[in-house]
């Protein structure tokens, strides 16, 4: 900490507002934060910020901050409620969880979170020590446990770019994935900017000329939901034409015979029709992929946001493996893991609760006992809520989640959620499922937080301290609400507390969390190949191209492509009235999601919800830039405005996510009205591996508002 005149003090920090890992020096005068700036000594930032790092004052101190907790006084959803006091709060929240749980079991409790926000091992933990299977996070199968999934069964392990050595990629392979503006997700935005400027072949596969596709030499504009069949045509190119490293598939994989057969018929001519790339250049990507080494493929939602997840993220996966681009200087890298993993308690978990954790038997990837964080399924817990079956869902507590607007199928979310006993809501902000709680909590924002960060997520190649520098109103961090129930409920772990966890976790280097604090990051030289040694951590120790595990799980060990089930082609009739491929949630570096939309500055920037088309479907619709649009889906209709341009496939239709309106009144906050979630769809099929459901590849249609 640095002392200036006037009483200004500085501390050395993380941001934390999304899933990075930003060094930053806060400014604080009077105990509040006045000022963030990068930290130029982080390794990783090096002195840049992003927009929403940027206003972190603005949300600190935001005068709609949640600070008190606050028990509801009418009828639910009617606005009125009371302040209480912590102890209040916590002591009948403690008492009805464990009428629950002597009453209907502890899986009658659920627990809800959001994206990797810093509690989120904690909620397992407390899932965990409760001894309910039944939590959830609305991304997972949606989101990053696909791709970690594949990962460890296909290299041992979680892969993520290497920006950070000597050696530059000279390739670059951006799939379904738009860093420049959503990282950090594994990398940082200013670090995969920095590689390009320095220069290095690129491709984008997306439907959108993204921001970073608009940087890239090609651009594969693919009809959304349909990444394996590109990514089959493009293994097919590869072993057809020599391409692959042929030292490294003989050393080092399993499976290739097996592959080549497997994609024998799977040729750009074939792959092309199902896409709509066209197979010239497939072809010419799949070689500019192979010949360019080292070669970091940079993966995103695009690709797992559809019922197919498990076999388009394998099908990208293997083209790693192919090619050898894997724990090599300036390639794809597997993870140091220099701390321990978070204690999550999972042996308290009793036995017979595997078995009851809703979707566990049929997403054996997601919710079963081989799963990297096993979770409920989500479709089957709403479901469950709603409906009593296959058990009464009695409470759920949410930490950070907004499930009205980033769970598929809005309307489905909020008649279960209606019909809980008990909804506990712990965020920043009053929310429209907030709104509709019988106990609302104010959470800490990450100023005034203690954390350990392995960063990048998973992979945890470097490790930091973010640090509590200010205390706004009553809130508290997460952990703290939940140590405090443990506690009341005499739950195992309720004697250590987050300090002991963080000290746990950072014993293999040798140092305590105050002592991180001090050194404000670790970051050790990074060890490449170090598959050399002891081979890859999968059963053959080699990189799996064809997959026993999935094998003997009763999925196909090799991966194939399906047609999304609601298209043009596997449902011609409905395409009639819904002529456009939908595809939702592609990120603004204003928002986070659902959140910010409260905060002048950010909202400014983008006061209104946006759809995506082409300048030709606008044509033929009459619709003209900022015109206000309805989109439908066979699930229902929402209001956004025209943002008309050629950078996005004429075929396809995309609307952002996350939209509210906090200016409008609660409970509902206009929640419906621009929601892509009342758009998507929380029905089967799902993949069958990892339960995922379709956010991505739907149909639509859309015509000029009329007032
Ligand atoms: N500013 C900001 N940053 C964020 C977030 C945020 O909300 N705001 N969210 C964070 C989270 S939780 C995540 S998971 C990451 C996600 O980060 P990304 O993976 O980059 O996710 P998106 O930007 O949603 O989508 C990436 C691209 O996929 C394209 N796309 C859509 N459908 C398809 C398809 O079927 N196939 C292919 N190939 N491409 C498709 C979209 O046009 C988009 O350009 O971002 C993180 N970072
Ligand atoms: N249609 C569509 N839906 C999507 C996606 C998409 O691409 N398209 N993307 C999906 C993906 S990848 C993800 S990861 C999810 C994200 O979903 P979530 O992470 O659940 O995002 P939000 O719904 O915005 O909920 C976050 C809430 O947490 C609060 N919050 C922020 N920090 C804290 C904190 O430290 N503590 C507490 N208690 N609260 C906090 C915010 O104020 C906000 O209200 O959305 C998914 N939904
Ligand atoms: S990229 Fe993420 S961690 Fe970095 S400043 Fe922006 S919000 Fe904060
Ligand atoms: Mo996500």
């Amino acid at each position: 900490m640095t002392e200036f005149e006037g009483g200004e003090q500085v501390f050395k920090s993380v941001c934390r507002i999304c899933h990075g890992g930003c060094g930053v020096l806060v400014h604080v005068k009077d105990g509040k934060v006045i000022r963030v700036k990068g930290d130029p000594a982080s390794p990783m930032n090096r002195g840049w910020m992003c927009v929403k790092g940027v206003m972190t004052p603005e949300i600190a101190n935001h005068p709609d901050r949640l600070t008190h907790p606050m028990r509801r006084k009418g009828e639910r959803g009617s606005g009125e409620w009371e302040k209480v006091s912590w102890d209040e709060v916590l002591e009948e929240i403690a008492a009805k969880l464990k009428n629950f749980r002597e009453e209907s079991g502890a899986e009658s409790i659920a627990l809800g979170q959001g994206t990797g926000r810093h509690h989120y091992m904690h909620v397992v933990r407390f899932a965990n020590a409760l001894g309910t299977p039944n939590w959830y996070e609305p991304g997972l199968a949606q989101c990053f446990i696909p791709r970690i999934t594949v990962s460890n069964l296909t290299y041992g392990g979680f892969v993520v770019g290497d920006y950070y050595g000597d050696v530059q990629p000279r390739c670059i392979l951006f799939w379904g994935h738009n860093p420049l503006v959503s990282g950090p997700d594994g990398e940082l935005a200013v670090s995969v900017k920095r590689a390009l400027d320095k220069g290095c072949r690129t491709i984008a596969v997306d439907p959108r000329r993204s921001e970073t596709a608009k940087r890239c030499e090609q651009w594969l504009p693919i009809r959304p939901g349909t990444d394996a069949a590109l990514a089959l045509a493009m293994i097919h190119v590869i072993i057809n034409e020599n391409l692959y490293d042929k030292e490294f598939v003989e050393k080092w994989t399993t499976g290739f015979e097996e592959l080549k057969l497997r994609v024998a018929s799977c040729t750009p001519q074939w792959a092309e029709e199902t896409t709509s790339v066209r197979a010239e250049d497939i072809a010419h990507a799949a070689r500019t992929y192979a010949l360019n080494k080292p070669a970091i493929l940079e993966w995103g939602l695009g690709i797992e946001q559809n019922s197919n997840s498990l076999q388009t993220v394998r099908a990208i996966a293997i083209l790693r493996g192919l090619t050898g681009n894997i724990d090599i200087p300036g390639g794809d890298i597997l993870g140091m893991n220099i701390i321990r993993s978070y204690p999550t308690l999972k042996d308290k978990l009793p036995e017979g609760m595997l078995k009851k954790r809703l979707g566990a038997d049929e997403y054996k990837l997601l919710g079963g006992w081989r799963a990297f964080m096993p979770s409920a399924h989500i479709p089957a817990l709403f479901k469950a809520i709603k409906t009593g079956e296959p058990y009464r869902i009695r409470g759920l507590l949410i930490f950070g989640n907004n499930p009205l607007t980033t769970v598929a199928n809005s309307r489905e979310v909020y008649e279960s959620l209606k019909k809980l006993d008990l909804l506990v809501v712990t965020d920043l902000f009053m929310t429209p499922t907030a709104a509709m709680a019988d106990y609302v909590l104010p959470a800490a924002f990450w100023p005034e937080v203690e954390q350990v960060i392995g960063y990048p997520l998973v992979v945890e190649n470097m490790v930091m301290a973010q640090q509590k520098i200010t205390q706004v109103g009553e809130c508290r961090q997460d952990e703290w609400i939940m140590d405090e129930l443990s506690k009341r409920l005499g739950l195992p772990g309720s004697e250590e507390n987050l300090r002991d966890v963080m000290n746990y976790q950072l014993e293999p280097l040798g140092l305590t969390y105050e002592e991180l604090k001090e050194k404000a990051f670790v970051y050790p030289p990074h060890v490449y190949r170090k598959y050399e040694k002891n081979g890859f951590r999968t059963p053959s120790r080699k990189v799996e191209l064809y997959c026993k595990t999935l094998e003997r799980m009763g999925y196909d060990p090799l991966p194939s492509y399906k047609e999304p089930p609601e298209s043009p082609f596997s449902n011609p009739e409905l395409a009639k009235m819904f002529p456009y491929i939908l595809t939702t949630g592609s990120r603004r570096a204003e928002f986070f999601h659902s959140e910010h939309r409260q905060i002048p500055s950010l909202r400014k920037r983008r006061p209104y919800p946006q759809v995506e088309m082409h300048t030709e479907v606008a044509k033929l619709h009459g619709i003209n830039q900022g015109d206000w649009v309805i989109v439908s889906s066979p699930r229902g209709s929402i209001r956004m405005k025209a943002l008309i341009s050629e950078d996005i496939s004429p075929k396809v239709i995309n609307v952002e996510h996350g939209w509210w309106f906090p200016e409008r009144s609660g409970p509902e906050y206009g929640v419906f009205e621009s929601n892509a979630n009342v758009l998507t769809n929380n029905a089967p099929p799902y993949d069958t591996a990892f339960g995922s459901y379709q956010l991505r590849g739907l149909l639509c249609k859309v015509e000029k508002e009329h007032i």
